[in-house]
C-alpha cells in the first residue's frame, strides 16, 4: 500500500496521530531498506459500521532484512475514535526487541498513548545495547500514567503508557517514540544473525508477545462491533498480531 493512499485518512486524524504517523515513516525511510509486504488484498483498506458510524482502516506494511513485517495502521470511527497502531516484528534470526505503539483518541483527546521496545528473550531482558541506550534517555514524567492490563507483562521497564493531558505532554510522548525508533533502527541495521538455538527462543518470545496482545479486549471489542467476532479474530491473528511460522 502506498504512502499517498494513507494521506487522506491521516489528514482527518487527531494531530498527535498524524504527527506520529509521519515520524514513524520518516525514521523508517531514513534508516531502513524497505521492501513491500503484501497483506491479503482485501485487508489493505477496510470499511465497516460501528454504532452507525463508519469505521475505516488503512494499513501500510513493509519488510526488511531484519524485520519480517513493519506494520502501521490508521483507523477512524466517525468522529468518535482515532487510532494509530504500529508494530515492528523482527525476524527471529536477529536479537531485536518488539517495537509496539498504540494511540487511541476521540473528540480531540488522546485517552491512551503507549509505546515500548519489548524484550523477546525469556525473563524480560532487553539486549544490553538497548538497555544502555534507553537508560540514557532523560527521565520524563507524565501527570496521568495509566495502569497496564494483566496481559501487559510483555512490556519492558521503559514502556510508556499514559493519557497525555496537554500539548506539552503530547510532544513529550512523540519525542520519546522518535527516540525509541532511532535507537531501534540504528541497532537493527547493525545486528548480526544469532545461532539457531537463540533464534528459536526469540521465536517463542514473539509467539508469547502476539498471544498476549491478542488478549486485548478493548481492541477486539471495536473490531467485533464493526465487523463481527469471526472477522475480528481473523484480523487480530493475521494482520495485527500474526504468529510467525
Ligand atoms: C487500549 N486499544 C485500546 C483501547 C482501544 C483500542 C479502543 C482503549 C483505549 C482506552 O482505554 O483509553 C483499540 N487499538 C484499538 C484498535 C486497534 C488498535 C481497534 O491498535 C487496531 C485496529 N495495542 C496495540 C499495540 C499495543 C497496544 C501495538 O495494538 C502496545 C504496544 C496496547 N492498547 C494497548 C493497551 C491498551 C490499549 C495496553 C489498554 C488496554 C486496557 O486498559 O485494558
Amino acid at each position: 500500500m502506498s504512502v499517498a493512499s494513507n494521506s487522506s485518512l491521516r489528514e482527518q486524524q487527531h494531530p498527535l496521530i498524524r504527527q506520529l504517523a509521519d515520524t514513524i515513516e520518516k525514521v523508517w525511510h531514513k534508516h531502513l531498506d524497505l521492501s513491500s509486504y503484501n497483506l491479503p488484498a482485501e485487508l489493505g483498506y477496510v470499511e465497516g459500521k460501528l454504532e452507525g458510524e463508519k469505521l475505516t482502516i488503512e494499513n501500510c506494511c513493509y519488510q526488511t532484512t531484519q524485520f519480517r513485517k513493519l506494520h502501521m495502521e490508521l483507523a477512524k470511527v466517525g468522529q468518535m475514535l482515532d487510532i494509530l497502531h504500529c508494530v515492528m516484528f523482527p525476524r527471529a534470526e536477529y536479537d531485536l526487541p518488539m517495537f509496539g505503539c498504540d494511540l487511541v483518541g476521540g473528540r480531540g483527546q488522546i485517552s491512551a498513548a503507549i509505546a515500548d521496545l519489548s524484550p523477546l528473550q525469556m525473563r524480560g531482558i532487553l539486549p544490553s545495547n538497548y538497555n544502555s541506550a534507553l537508560a540514557a534517555l532523560p527521565q520524563i514524567n507524565f501527570s496521568e500514567p495509566r495502569e497496564l492490563p494483566q496481559w501487559g507483562d510483555i512490556f519492558s521497564e521503559f514502556c510508556i503508557f499514559v493519557r497525555p493531558v496537554s500539548p506539552e505532554e503530547e510532544q513529550m510522548f512523540l519525542q520519546r517514540v522518535e527516540n525509541f525508533l532511532e535507537i531501534h533502527c540504528q541497532n537493527a541495521i547493525a545486528a548480526k544473525p544469532v545461532s539457531s538455538e537463540t533464534a528459536s527462543k526469540l521465536l517463542e518470545g514473539q509467539l508469547n508477545y502476539c498471544t498476549k496482545q491478542q488478549k486485548n479486549d478493548k481492541t477486539r471489542r471495536v473490531l467485533e462491533k464493526a465487523f463481527g467476532s469471526d472477522w475480528a479474530q481473523y484480523y487480530m491473528t493475521t494482520v495485527l498480531f500474526d504468529i510467525p511460522s
